[in-house]
């Protein structure tokens, strides 16, 4: 297969952890190192959907670009930015709500999990916000977009922007129709304390997930304390689905180990859970502490990560401005 145009990104709402990891971006830096086009962005006018305190934001901002350099993005390879430095992101957002219908976006399931039971008082930025989304992928013509599971929806929509922008301009071919690629297996980590709710950087429970600045000790610790129950150690997948954390903890030993769950449960036979923590505890230390020192060593590099920023945003803006004249002549502006 040929060179793919890849586009994904992160909200700087927080710690990155562990679901962001498995789920996006240790695929990203495959993507990247098999030699696609590859645009990496923090998405902090996503992360203002809902209320930020701005310098908190700034810091996140910072920290999210951080995580991406020590996980192995490298930006002599790939464009990494902030989303806010690049306008043709909110300007494309504005044309394609025009083209965008209610219908489709009242289907969107995460504006409900999201706006909760108070929907009324839930930001219009956050409703319209699988939009903007869309506008991140067709501004840079993205033919491959790397996500976790709970994304496949929004994707879906902006393929279905796409095809109704190119057939209402009659411009077939002039936005791309994107395609996820959403892992087969470990799409979705979940909570430490609850293994039906994802893994998530705003639960309030910092003990819920492994940050990738956790220290190793940190690490151990959440390990420990992650629920199991009382039976014992699976020996078959199909025991697993009536036991979510179980089948969580399993599928992180197994994303990071590159093995099938078969064969995780092969290794474990006749172990005990406590067995089986040291086991996960000691791999994830031996994945994650060197990510974790390597996002402290960069905070520290004076200048690197806005200088980062700054060179990708200046390609950011190249290519996008280019594609923003060609809209604004669609439209007759
Ligand atoms: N638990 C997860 N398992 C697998 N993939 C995950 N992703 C997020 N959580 C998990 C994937 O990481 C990428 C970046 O996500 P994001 O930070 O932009 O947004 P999010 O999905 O809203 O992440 P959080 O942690 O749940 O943030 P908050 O708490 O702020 O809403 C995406 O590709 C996502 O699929």
């Amino acid at each position: 297969m040929g060179v793919k145009k890849i586009f994904s990104g992160v909200q700087p709402t927080g710690n990155l952890h562990l679901g962001n990891y498995i789920g996006a971006i240790k695929n990203f830096v495959d993507l990247q190192n098999e030699n696609n086009d590859c645009i990496f962005c923090v998405v902090d006018l996503h992360a203002v959907t809902v209320k930020q305190d701005p310098k908190i934001l700034k810091k996140n901002i910072r920290e999210t670009a951080a995580t991406f350099l020590a996980c192995g993005i490298n930006p002599k390879k790939s464009i990494i930015f902030n989303q806010s430095s690049v306008p043709a992101h909110s300007e494309l957002s504005w044309y394609l709500s025009c083209v965008a219908r209610m219908g489709w976006l009242n289907r969107m399931t995460q504006f409900k999990e999201k706006a909760g039971k108070d929907r009324e008082k839930a930001s219009v930025g956050l409703y319209i916000y699988p939009v903007l989304m869309a506008a991140d992928i067709l501004l840079y013509d993205a033919t491959h977009v790397p996500v976790g599971e709970d994304q496949k929806q929004h994707l879906e929509l902006a393929r279905d922007i796409s095809k109704k922008f190119n057939t209402d301009f009659e411009a077939p071919d002039f936005f791309k129709i994107p395609e996820p690629l959403i892992q087969k297996s470990f799409a979705r980590i979940m909570s430490l304390k609850d293994g039906t709710k994802k893994m998530s950087k705003s639960d309030p429970s910092d003990l819920s997930r492994i940050n990738l600045t956790d220290t190793d000790s940190e690490m151990v610790n959440k390990i420990k304390k992650a629920k199991t129950d009382t039976n014992l150690f699976p020996t078959d997948t199909y025991s697993l689905k009536s036991r979510p954390e179980i089948e969580n903890l399993i599928g992180i030993y197994s994303s990071l180990k590159e093995k099938k769950i078969e064969d995780s449960l092969n290794d474990f036979k006749d172990q005990n859970f406590s067995f089986f923590k040291e086991e996960l505890s000691d791999l994830i230390v031996e994945k994650i502490s060197p990510i974790s020192k390597e996002i402290k060593k960069i905070k520290e590099e004076k200048g690197y990560i806005d200088q980062v920023l700054r060179d990708g945003s200046d390609k950011a803006n190249e290519i996008s401005s280019k594609k923003i004249r060609d809209i604004k002549k669609k439209f007759g502006f």
